[in-house]
């Protein structure tokens, strides 16, 4: 840690400290808002600009070890979105530790964390492609992730991936999303039956929907709480909407009872049938942009 803070830390900006005993985090302060990230996944676990409650939802119930995935925050699923036969679901790179890369305060005074990982031998047994992967975090008026995925090895690749992003809502049944009507879904709910959005989403049940061929922007409708969130996305297209509600949310240890009231993700993704190809040497950047609506 110490080596960490000297040689990548920022005075008032930016300091590396273990949180809940042994866990590894970035905490971030400008002037426009505050955060952290975990350097386990490559995580963000909070974002709150000034004057404004957290952006970002964590369960209260959430575990911070090494090797477990956090329920909240923006974790990252790379190389694949979902369940995968024999393998864990949304990837390997939100359990693994990230390397920090660089460390930059900008002349707006955000502040810039840039975090990597690389293919090694315990990667390929799960996933054989050589690849680089950075997180770009941008903490500032607006918090901005870049995904870049390189493939380093001499074959083209496929990929899915989502920034799948939690967000603090005041009451998931006031809350709508906006941006996505008209847009084709897959309904996980309904075993990936098709339908399409009609006007904004909105919550009275289970929600676990893969929204296709769709860059659209998206604002959450957080009416409890009298604002609107604001996610610009490129690179990306598919968006997912997630809610367990009630029943579903007890499946999960590291959920609270009652939480899903609370909280909603909204996902940056590629995910669906549509894999991304990335082609040896080439590169993939997927970027999130959130901002709150004044
Ligand atoms: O993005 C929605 C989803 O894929 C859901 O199907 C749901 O299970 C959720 O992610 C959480 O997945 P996790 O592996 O973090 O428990």
């Amino acid at each position: 840690m110490d080596t960490l803070n000297s040689q990548y830390g920022i005075s008032g900006a930016l300091q590396f400290a273990y949180s809940g005993g042994n866990f590894p985090v970035a905490k971030i302060q400008t002037p426009w808002a505050s955060a952290r990230v975990a350097l386990q996944g490559a995580q963000v676990l909070a974002w709150q600009p000034s004057a404004a409650a957290p952006v970002l939802w964590v369960s209260k119930a959430a575990v911070f070890e090494a090797g477990k995935p956090v329920r909240g925050g923006v974790p990252v699923c790379w190389p694949w979105f979902g369940a995968k036969d024999g393998a864990s679901a949304h990837g390997f790179v939100r359990t693994r530790h990230w390397t920090v890369r660089e460390t930059r305060l900008a002349d707006d005074q955000s502040v810039l964390l840039c975090l990597g990982l690389s293919d090694d031998a315990s990667t390929r047994t799960l996933w054989n492609h050589a690849f680089d992967l950075e997180l770009q975090v941008s903490v500032g008026r607006t918090l901005t992730l870049q995904l870049i995925t390189r493939n380093t090895g001499t074959e083209p690749f496929d990929i899915t991936e989502a920034l799948h992003t939690y967000f603090a809502v005041g009451d998931i049944g006031q809350t709508t999303v906006q941006g996505l009507d008209g847009t084709t879904y897959l309904d996980k709910v309904a075993n990936l039956a098709q339908a399409q959005q009609s006007g904004p989403v909105s919550f009275s049940g289970e929600t676990d929907r893969v929204y296709l061929n769709t860059t659209a922007d998206c604002v959450i409708q957080d009416r409890a709480n009298k604002r609107s969130i604001h996610v610009a996305k490129t690179g990306s297209g598919a968006t997912v909407v997630w809610n367990p509600w009630s029943e579903r949310e007890k499946a999960f240890a590291d959920m609270a009872a009652g939480e899903y009231q609370q909280m909603l993700c909204v996902e940056t993704a590629n995910a669906g049938a549509a894999p991304i190809t990335i082609a040896a040497g080439a590169t993939h950047t997927l970027t999130a942009c959130v901002s709150l609506e004044s």
